[in-house]
């Protein structure tokens, strides 16, 4: 995989690369154009209106996703790269996973999955906004703690738009993982349950301009208040693996197995485990 000169500019310097070590994030510089970010939300209309370019393997197709008789909340579909053709493209540009391994320091990088995310204009009634979680703790039966996601607005978005928002520094915390929650609207609540060890919690909006991603540690607390905007916040949270990560059975706190849609989506090893280096679930984004 090669990327053009323009596009090795792009790449985050020795200091980004320290920053996001120490910080557990990174916002790049304009890396798609705004006819790619177009393409992407012309994309994801296409898929909210149930067209399938590769529509998943049958017995897939009952993982949870917004549908159009869910009314006007906030949507998550996951695996939706995998199926439409603009929001692909999105996905596989190498540059997005050249930066995912120039950060993680990994030669390799594989999709581990997508979200496609619109959280529509806040109403009193209907709160949208995301809960402070890390992605870790959906990921148990990972070996590797130093995955990474990408997100990617596909419009400029800042704090009025419920842009996503990061905890300084909270994937060197103590373990957090269990206790935050996604889909909780209580962020105050969340917020209040934090084991900080003792550190400050600062938090960082990504006030980001269309075609620029944020980056986050897997072990980063991360959430988004309500859209206060007049139009819907649109984006894609693209989840990606380093090379060494590989499925290990994990028990979650509650002594029950932890379980990803991935253990469904993928082929199995020799041993009958899932194989999370399935190209046709878990793509190569990128190999230096
Ligand atoms: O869209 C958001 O506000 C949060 C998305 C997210 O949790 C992620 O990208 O990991």
């Amino acid at each position: 995989m090669r990327l053009s000169d323009h596009e090795r500019d792009l790449l985050p310097s020795d200091d980004e690369v320290r920053f996001y070590q120490e910080h557990g994030y990174y916002f790049s510089r304009k890396i798609y154009s705004d006819e790619e970010i177009d393409r992407a939300l012309a994309g994801s209309e296409r898929y909210y209106a149930g067209e399938r370019d590769n529509p998943l393997p049958e017995g897939t197709r009952f993982f949870p996703g917004w549908k159009p008789e869910m009314g006007d909340v906030l949507r998550k579909n996951d695996y939706a790269s995998l199926q439409n053709r603009e929001l692909s493209a999105i996905v596989r540009k190498p540059i997005l996973g050249a930066i995912a391994a120039r950060l993680s320091g990994s030669p390799v990088i594989r999709l581990w999955h997508d979200q496609l995310l619109y959280k529509p204009v806040d109403t009193p009634d209907k709160p949208a906004n995301v809960g402070w979680h890390t992605d870790r703790g959906y990921w148990k039966t990972c070996t590797s703690t130093n995955m990474i996601t990408a997100w990617i607005p596909f419009h400029d978005c800042d704090e009025q738009m419920g842009t996503i928002m990061m905890i300084d520094g909270s994937h060197r915390w103590p373990d957090n993982t269990e206790k935050l929650n996604f889909f909780s609207h209580d962020l105050e609540g969340l917020e209040k349950s934090f084991d900080t060890g003792g550190n400050a919690i600062v938090k960082v909006p990504a006030n980001l301009r269309k075609g620029c991603v944020s980056f986050h540690h897997c072990l980063t607390i991360h959430g988004s208040g309500p859209n206060r905007s007049t139009q819907p916040r649109r984006s894609i949270a693209v989840h990606m693996q380093d090379q060494s990560n590989r499925y290990q059975e994990q028990r979650r706190a509650d002594g029950s197995l932890a379980f990803h849609y991935n253990d469904k989506l993928c082929r199995k090893e020799s041993a009958g485990h899932p194989d999370y280096t399935d190209p046709a679930a878990c793509p190569v984004l990128w190999e230096g």
